[in-house]
């Protein structure tokens, strides 16, 4: 979509940190991290949010990837946090649908 920041990341228009890619998904650094480790995982293929989602296999298959992003990050062992905010009171900023991978310190519950 050619008004989408992160569709722009993905065609390489943006410039970002990228921490794991392969053919459907990419992942990458958030520009202001709220953990030590802070990745952005979404799907290449631009999907508004979570609530625009009509494909089980992708959800799955971005689910694993994100996992792929924490082991690949040295998370899972002690653990990690996976957010999707969705619309205004999710705290969505961003109109592609992400999954944040938080880790490198303990998570405090509940959320702000
Ligand atoms: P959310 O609030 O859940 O929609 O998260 C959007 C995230 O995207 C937020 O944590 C900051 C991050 N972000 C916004 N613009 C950019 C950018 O240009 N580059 C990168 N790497 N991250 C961005």
């Amino acid at each position: 979509m050619s008004d989408c920041l992160f569709c722009k990341i993905v065609s390489g228009e943006i410039p970002a940190t990228i921490a794991k890619d392969d053919p459907e998904f990419v992942a990458f650094r958030d520009v202001n991290p709220q953990a030590p480790t802070h990745v952005l995982a979404i799907p290449k293929r631009h999907v508004r949010s979570l609530n625009d989602l009509d494909d089980d296999g992708l959800a799955g298959r971005l689910l694993r990837f994100a996992k792929g992003v924490a082991e690949g990050e040295g998370l899972a062992e002690n653990g990690y946090r996976l957010v999707v905010n969705t619309n205004s009171d999710g705290g969505q900023t961003v109109w592609h649908l992400h999954v944040h991978i938080l880790g490198g310190r303990a998570m405090a519950w509940p959320p702000g």
